[in-house]
This record gives structure tokens, C-alpha cells and sequence, in this order.
């Protein structure tokens, strides 16, 4: 889209006439002006009188650019000259959002910019929307990943982020009469400021083949891997300030490139057809990001994918140990630490047993020795449809030594078993790294067990159900290896960029010292009685509101009231979120509200946003319910004032940080015992929404932290969710019989009063709620949501309550700073004093 075009008062300004500055210590407003000028002009290659946002933006960013590069090469010389120990975090997602607006910030530049763009004619927060968000994650696991990076640079961590440079991120959502539709992600179009490509850091990376062994000179068995096809990896770098500390890190992503030899090949022969083609399959490994959140899908592309960044980033790796050790390993578990996002990268446990074995001929014992010292595993999900499995066939054909060496780890580790617990055939084959059934799988959490010396949970409860339930044979043979690391998120991000007037309010009241250390949030609890206070707290939250509402005018069609409830629930779109919970509480709403009944709650807006899987066929009928059941509330004249329900489209991170600072109420109302986590509770309750949610995830320590006075929660938790089923005699159609108000609510969506008539779209909903083995146990918890949803009404009506609550919330969440939970994996997982 061509971008606005305006004349702006540069006329003022003279345009620069000496060389491009370089930026010292301080910056006065004229030479930002003049860089700004200078990428306009030379850049842009156009006239800078008739720039519009989006010219500005991309000076602006390149200016942004000049900063980061300059601090990064004093960073990286830094490591260098103090030999500090590296850490490495492998993830196949980092969900970034958008960098101009946080790079300004953590750079201490905003105020500035924002004046002197002023001076301008802009205004640098609509500049701002003019960024993409680059979208290279699903969810909660990839944003976990970019918080990571902005504490670990926070914090002066020597830390490289690995991952894919994918040209194609989540994909867009539209709705169409309901629908999610998904469209291309084409972030790159224009090309991003904010990556530094390094053509010379390039790669080969190995695939198929066979393997060769030989004896070498000295009689000794060895392996090659021959006979292979080879694809190049390039890296990118996207580089990432920390808070006002000169530090800058980077985050470097691999895309593919074909390899000269192959096309070489094919051109030789004569077949230009064959050898374009050959070029479009080798580079489509980086192209596009898987999109399934929490559901495993065993394409051989994404199987390459994973392989394709671990190779190149362990040959990145070793490129730089070995400069300064050559191929003495005598320091490299001293000096290098690597994190494995999931299981995702995990293929990297036999790709460094490989290259020690193979490549540096080194013995299994030492080279198995480096690898657990090496390797820290975190685990994300207690779902047991998303532990990765890959089949044997496609693993042989794809990666034959990788498999080899996998199954020598496997021997040894069993045998490992088998003399703890002599005869326990059947232990052996519930721990081995093989499922043998029908098709024979590789189970990725076990290798990652085996070969690394710490697995994580990412919250106290996930921790623990590690301990006692998924993993609980593996926690007796190595309860050592076992801890937790409660998730957090930054601050920098998720209060001081997307609330500025609350971090306004706060730094006024208590200082700014919470943007780096968030547990001095706490000195705000002295002020939650105070009335005066509390006026300007909720006159921030009205005016965030505000702000949501225009938005969802615009995006949505539909006029809300900002003084209405805000209940708010963003996030994937998931059974096991239980988004259908919600949705039945409104539609029994919306039922008492046409009966007469409700009168005096305070008048809802239910906002939800979220994508589902492409091939989640159930989440996106939700979707499908949820617009359809906002249709017709929507229009419903008898209960305009009382209620409306809006699903915004394509949710990401740059929604949310508009989403999450208008919230009221934070929907965090999963299953007991199936979020690992959650880190959106973390944000709302931060921007001081009171959270409604079930014993689940971090929801449990936020509980611990901020009191369950102050907070609203309900349902079964995860023993009691363990036992209901188990137990027959609870079922859904039990609840459905007795409670008048449930059975109308489903009904409601049978008879198709909010399809048209049509009464087979919603079956499958249907049919999901009402199944004996329902394994969220949606009608079983929700009675007790109903009546938390009323206690959550009345609190509203009292203002004051609610704010002293909020404020609260806010002071109380000091704990769940990413920069917390880095300082926790640095000394106990890393072996790095912070
Ligand atoms: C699993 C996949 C499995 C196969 C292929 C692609 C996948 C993509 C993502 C995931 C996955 O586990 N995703 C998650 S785990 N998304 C999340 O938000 C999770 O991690 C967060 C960070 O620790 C937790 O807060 C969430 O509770 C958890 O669900």
C-alpha cells in the first residue's frame, strides 16, 4: 500500500551538507534530525518534502539501525575480551512484534524522537503502526523466546538467539461471514530494517545419504555420512538492545540458500529446468513457519527445518570456540551453554555427538560427557498430542547417522534402566527413546532428557505434573535434572511501551526503578487505598479503554461503551483454553439478561482474538460460534446496553499490546493441569486487569503472590480434575439435566438460534460438551464459573474495590519478570553469575 503522502515543515530544517554523522555518547535534536534526513534522502532515494509515515518509519529505523550496530560491535568485542561463558537459545520461534517503538525505548531515544518528529509534522505513534510485525512464532512459547532476549540483553547475558529467518510468519487471519480464513504472512515485501544478512556466514547442511564406515589408520571404526544433498544456510542477524545498558545482542536466524554445487549438477547435465527446480526445493526450508500451536504435525519439511538451523548454528558455534581453542574441548562445556526451546531443536543432542564423533573423532564417553553438560531442555506442554514424535522411516531416510546415534544413546540409556529395574520389560519400553508400535517413532522429550542435564517446567504445577505424571520414570532415575523455571514476561514490553500512561502514573508514584528490578512494583501496595490514587488509576484504564474501543469501531463495526466491563480473553484458540467456557457463560447471560433476569450487573464487553491451527478443524468452528453468537447479540435491541461480544481479527503481538492495557477482566480459565504456563495472565494482571481464572499453569504462583482475595478463581484443580475423570458417575450430561439454565444454552446453539436455523453447523460443539469423556470437562466446571462471573459483577459496580484490587494485582506481580526467570535459568541451569 502506498503510503500517505503530506508536505511536513522540513523547510525548516536545512537539509545536511556535511558526511553522515556517527553517534557518540549524546545526541543532540539536530543530529537526529540530520540522519533522519540522510536515510530519507540516500536510501529512500526520493525527495524528503514529500515523505509520508511509512518513508519516516524506514529512516527512522535505519537511524535506530546506526545505534544498535555500533553497540553491538563494543558488546560482541566485549565477550570476547572477558572469555565469558555463551549461552545459546535454540527455538524454532521468536515472536518479536514490532522493534522501532522498543528499540527506542530500551535505547533511552523515544522522548527524543517523538520530538523531533513533532518538529516534523509526525506523530511517532502512528509512525509506529506503519512497522510489520515480524511473526515468527505461534504463541506463548515464541513470545517467551523474545521476552528471553530482551532480559538476557537487560541483563549483559552473553547470549545468541538461534533460530529460522522464515519469509513467511503466522499466517494473517480475515474472517469471512465468521470464518477464520488464513492468508500469507508476506512480512518481508519491503524488506525489514531491522536484519543485518551476513552472506559470508554461510553454511552447508547435510540431508539424506548414507553412512560409510571404515576403519581409519589407526584400526579405529568410523563413520561418514556420504552421498548427501546440500543445502546452504545463511544467517541474518536481528540484534536486540537491553534496557539502557549499551548492551545489544543478537538473534540470528538462518534462511535457506541452494548450494552452487547442486544446481552446478543439474546445469552440467543440461537440465536448467531440473536445477531451478532443485533451487525452489532447497530454499523453501526457511519459508514459511509451521503454524500449529500445541498440535504436532509430522511433515518432512518441518522435520528439515529443525535440522537445517541446528547444523548451521553448532557450525556457528564451533567456528567460534575453535578460533580461540582450536580443537582442544577441554573448555567447551566451561565456556558454552545451549537451551533447547522444547524439543524442537533437540535433534541437536545427536548432531553434536555426531560432530564430536565423526568429525573430531573423539570417544562416545567423552563426546557423551560434553553433550549433557552442554544441553539444558525446556519443556512447554503437558499435552500429550504435542510431545514430538518422529517416524523412524522418515528420520533413517532424512538423517541415517543422526538415527544410528540415536539408537546407540537409546542402548546405552536402556541398559542404564535395565539394571536399575531388573526384569521391568515393560518400563523399558514406556522410557525408551523407540515407540515401538505400528509405526515406529522417535520420541524427541526422552532423547532431550537423556542427553541434557537439566529439563525444565515453566511453572511450579507444570513442574511438578513433569515430576508425577508425564516424565515421573524419568524423574526417578534423574530427579537431579529436574526443576522449574516459572515463566515471566518483560516489562519493558508489556507495561512501559504498551501502557504508557499506567508506567507514567506508576514511575510518578514510586520512581522508575521497577523497569528493571519489578519487584519495587511492590511499594505501590501503600497506595491502594489511597482514593485520589485510585481516581487516576481507573482514568487510565477508562482512557485505554477508550482507545480499544475506537479500535474495535474501526476493525469491527461495533460501538462499545468504555465504561462497560472489559472481560477480555486473547490468546490461541484451543479446546483446552476452553473458549467454549466463556462463550456459554455469555450466552446464559445474554439469556437472563432477555428474561428480565441481571438487571443490576454491570453492562459486558466480551472481547476475543485468537487464530487457530490451520488444520484444527474444532478451534475454528469455535471461532465460527463465537462471531456467530456476537451477530446476534450484537444486534439484539433488548440488550444493547447490557451486552456485546467481539472477536477481533488476526491477534498478534502487536493487538495485544493494545488489547491487554483495556482489560478489566482476564479470561485464564483452562482445564486444570493442561496450560504449562501462561504468560498473557502475566500481562493482563500486570496492566491491572483482575484475573477469572482456574487453578492452572502460573495462574497458581499468581494466586500465591496476589492473594485469592484479589483475585477471582474457580473450578476443579488438577487432582480433583485427575480424579472427575476417572470418576463415572460425573458427566456432562448430568450438569446438562439438572441445570436449566446449561441445558437452554445448549440448546440454544442446537436449534440454531445463532446459525440461522441451521442446526447442524455447531454438532461438533455440541456433541464435544455433552461427551461422557470430555477431557476438559467443560460443563463440569461450569456451574462454578457461573457463579465466579457474578461475584465478578458485583465487584465491579464497586469502583473503589476494584481498583484497590487492581492496584494490588499490579504491585504484586514482581515475581514474573522474564528478567527473573533468566537470572534463575543463567545460575542454576547456565553456570552464569548475572
Ligand atoms: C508445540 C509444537 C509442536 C509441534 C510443532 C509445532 C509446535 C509449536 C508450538 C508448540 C507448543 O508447545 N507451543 C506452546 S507451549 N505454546 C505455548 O504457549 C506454551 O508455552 C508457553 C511458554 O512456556 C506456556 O506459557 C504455555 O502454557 C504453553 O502452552
Amino acid at each position: 500500500m502506498p503510503s500517505k503522502e503530506r508536505d511536513i515543515p522540513l523547510r525548516d530544517h536545512p537539509a545536511p551538507t556535511g558526511p553522515y554523522c556517527s553517534f557518540g555518547g549524546s545526541l543532540g535534536d539536530d543530529d537526529l534530525l540530520k540522519t533522519i534526513h540522510h536515510h530519507l534522502l540516500s536510501f529512500l532515494g526520493r525527495d524528503p518534502m514529500r515523505a509520508g509515515n511509512r518513508e519516516i518509519y524506514k529512516a527512522l529505523a535505519y537511524t535506530v539501525r546506526d545505534f544498535l550496530i555500533e553497540r553491538w560491535v563494543k558488546t560482541q568485542k566485549d565477550f570476547y575480551a572477558h572469555n565469558r561463558k555463551r549461552v545459546y537459545y535454540l527455538s524454532l520461534e521468536f515472536l518479536i512484534g514490532r522493534s522501532l517503538g522498543n528499540s527506542l525505548i530500551n535505547l533511552g531515544l523515544y522522548d527524543k524522537v517523538a520530538g523531533v518528529l513533532e518538529q516534523m509534522g509526525y506523530d511517532l505513534d502512528e509512525v509506529r503502526e506503519e512497522e510489520e510485525d515480524a511473526a515468527l512464532g505461534n504463541g506463548g512459547l515464541g513470545r517467551l523466546a523474545a521476552c528471553f532476549m530482551d532480559s538476557m540483553a537487560t541483563l549483559g547475558i552473553p547470549a545468541y538467539g538461534y533460530g529460522i529467518r522464515y519469509e513467511y510468519g503466522l499466517f494473517y487471519q480475515r474472517l469471512l461471514d465468521g470464518f477464520q480464513v488464513e492468508h500469507p504472512d508476506n512480512w518481508l515485501r519491503y524488506g525489514t530494517p531491522w536484519e543485518y544478512d551476513r552472506p559470508w556466514n554461510l553454511y552447508p547442511v547435510k540431508f539424506h545419504g548414507r553412512v560409510h564406515r571404515y576403519h581409519d589408520a589407526e584400526g579405529k571404526l568410523r563413520h561418514e555420512w556420504v552421498d548427501t544433498s546440500e543445502v546452504m544456510a545463511m544467517a541474518n542477524d536481528i540484534l536486540v538492545p537491553g534496557f539502557r545498558n549499551d548492551s545489544v545482542i543478537n538473534m540470528r536466524l538462518w534462511s535457506a540458500k541452494a548450494s552452487r554445487e547442486l544446481d552446478l549438477i543439474s546445469f552440467n547435465r543440461g537440465d536448467y529446468v531440473a536445477a531451478v527446480q532443485s533451487v525452489v526445493e532447497s530454499e523453501t526450508i526457511s519459508k514459511v513457519l509451521y503454524p500449529s500451536d500445541d498440535i504436532r504435525e509430522g511433515q518432512e519439511l518441518r522435520f528439515k527445518q529443525q535440522y537445517f538451523f541446528v547444523a548451521a548454528t553448532f557450525q556457528d558455534i564451533l567456528r567460534r570456540y575453535k578460533k580461540q581453542h582450536g580443537t582442544d574441548f577441554g573448555r567447551f562445556t566451561a565456556e558454552i551453554a545451549v537451551q533447547l526451546n522444547d524439543t524442537h531443536p533437540a535433534i541437536a543432542i545427536p548432531e553434536l555427538m555426531r560432530l564430536l564423533l565423526d568429525e573430531e573423532g573423539m570417544t562416545w564417553e567423552d563426546a557423551w560427557g560434553i553433550c549433557v553438560q552442554t544441553f539444558g531442555y525446556t519443556n512447554h506442554t503437558l499435552m500429550p498430542e504435542a510431545l514430538e514424535t518422529w517416524a523412524v522411516d522418515l528420520f533413517h531416510r532424512v538423517l541415517p547417522r543422526h538415527l544410528e546415534i540415536v539408537y546407540e544413546i537409546n542402548r546405552r540409556f536402556l541398559e542404564e534402566v535395565a539394571a536399575l529395574y531388573p526384569g521391568d520389560e515393560e518400563r523399558l519400553r514406556r522410557m525408551s527413546m523407540i515407540d515401538e508400535g505400528p509405526v515406529k517413532k522417535v520420541r524427541m522429550a526422552h532423547l532431550a532428557i537423556v542427553g541434557s542435564h537439566s529439563t525444565n517446567g515453566v511453572a511450579k504445577l507444570h513442574t511438578h505434573l513433569q515430576k508425577t505424571r508425564i516424565f515421573n520414570e524419568f524423574y526417578e532415575i534423574y530427579p537431579q535434572r529436574f526443576n522449574n523455571k516459572t515463566n515471566g514476561v518483560t516489562q519493558r514490553r508489556w507495561l512501559l511501551k504498551s501502557n504508557p500512561g499506567l508506567a507514567a502514573l506508576i514511575t510518578e508514584s514510586i520512581g522508575g526503578d521497577w523497569v528493571t528490578k519489578l519487584e519495587f512494583l511492590r511499594n505501590l501496595e501503600s497506595l491502594a487505598g489511597n482514593r485520589s490514587f485510585q481516581r487516576r488509576w481507573l482514568a487510565v484504564k477508562r482512557q485505554n479503554k477508550q482507545r480499544l474501543a475506537a479500535l474495535i469501531k474501526s476493525d469491527c463495526g461495533v460501538a462499545v461503551d468504555p465504561d462497560s466491563l472489559f472481560d477480555v480473553q486473547v490468546k490461541r484458540m484451543h479446546e483446552y483454553k476452553r473458549q467454549l467456557l466463556n462463550i456459554l457463560h455469555i450466552i446464559i447471560h445474554y439469556q437472563r439478561l432477555v428474561r428480565g433476569e441481571r438487571q443490576e450487573a454491570p453492562a459486558r464487553t466480551v472481547v476475543f482474538a485468537g487464530k487457530a491451527a490451520p488444520s484444527y478443524a474444532q478451534a475454528k468452528l469455535i471461532i465460527k460460534l463465537i462471531n456467530s453468537v456476537g451477530e446476534t447479540i450484537n444486534r439484539d435491541p433488548r440488550v444493547a446496553d447490557r451486552l456485546k461480544v467481539i472477536f477481533i481479527p488476526n491477534y498478534g503481538v502487536s493487538l495485544a499490546e493494545k488489547i491487554i492495557p483495556a482489560a478489566d477482566l482476564s479470561e485464564q480459565i483452562s482445564t486444570a493441569g493442561t496450560e504449562a504456563s501462561g504468560t498473557g495472565n502475566m500481562k493482563f494482571a500486570l496492566n491491572g486487569a483482575l484475573t477469572i481464572g482456574t487453578m492452572d499453569g502460573a495462574n497458581v504462583e499468581m494466586c500465591d503472590e496476589i492473594g485469592r482475595e484479589n483475585m477471582f478463581i474457580f473450578g476443579m484443580d488438577a487432582d480433583q480434575v485427575e480424579a472427575v475423570r476417572r470418576d463415572p458417575l460425573r458427566t456432562p450430561e448430568t450438569v446438562y439435566q439438572n441445570n436449566q439454565e446449561v441445558r437452554a444454552a445448549v440448546d440454544a446453539i442446537t436449534a440454531g438460534e445463532f446459525s440461522r436455523g441451521d442446526t447442524a453447523l455447531f454438532t461438533p460443539i455440541v456433541r464435544a460438551l455433552l461427551s461422557p469423556d470430555d477431557p476438559y470437562l467443560f460443563l463440569l466446571d461450569l456451574e462454578d464459573y457461573l457463579r465466579c462471573q457474578e461475584e465478578v459483577d458485583r465487584e465491579f459496580l464497586n469502583r473503589t474495590g476494584w481498583a484497590r484490587k487492581s492496584i494490588l494485582n499490579v504491585a504484586r506481580m514482581g515475581k514474573f519478570s522474564t528478567d527473573r526467570t533468566i537470572r534463575e535459568y543463567a545460575e542454576e541451569i547456565w553456570g552464569i553469575k548475572v
